[in-house]
C-alpha cells in the first residue's frame, strides 16, 4: 500500500443498500473517493471479476476488498470512528449486528 492517503473506489449498484454506511464514513471523514454505480445490465459481466461475485467492493489503491461491514470497520478504525474505548467499540458492533438482523427480516 502506498504512503499517505490511499485511493478509494467504491463499486456498488445505484442504491443505498449495503454501501450507504461506507459512503457516510467517507463523507463524515472528508475522504475523497470514486462512487462508481453499476447499471444492472453491466452486472452479469462484472460479477465474474468481483471477489465472491457480490457488491459492494471497495478498491483500495486498486486492490478489491469485499464485505461491507469489514470495509466499514476498517475505514472507521482508520478515521477514529469506533468510539473512545473498547466498550464504545463493542457498542458500535452491537448496533451494526442489530441492523444486520433487522435487514434479514425484511
Ligand atoms: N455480506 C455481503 C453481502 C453482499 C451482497 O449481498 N450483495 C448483493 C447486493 S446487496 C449482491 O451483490 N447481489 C448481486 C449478486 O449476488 O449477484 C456484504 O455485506 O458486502
Amino acid at each position: 500500500m502506498s504512503e499517505g492517503q490511499p485511493t478509494y473506489k467504491l463499486i456498488y449498484f445505484n442504491a443505498r443498500g449495503r454501501a450507504e454506511h461506507i459512503r457516510y464514513i467517507f463523507a463524515y471523514a472528508g475522504i475523497d473517493y470514486v462512487d462508481e454505480r453499476i447499471p444492472k445490465e453491466r452486472w452479469p459481466e462484472l460479477k465474474k471479476s468481483m471477489p465472491y461475485g457480490m457488491l459492494p467492493v471497495l478498491e483500495i489503491d486498486g486492490k478489491p476488498i469485499s464485505q461491507s461491514n469489514a470495509v466499514a470497520r476498517y475505514l472507521a478504525r482508520k478515521h477514529n470512528l469506533t468510539g473512545r474505548d473498547e466498550w464504545e467499540a463493542m457498542m458500535c458492533d452491537v448496533l451494526v449486528d442489530t441492523l444486520g438482523d433487522l435487514k434479514q427480516c425484511e
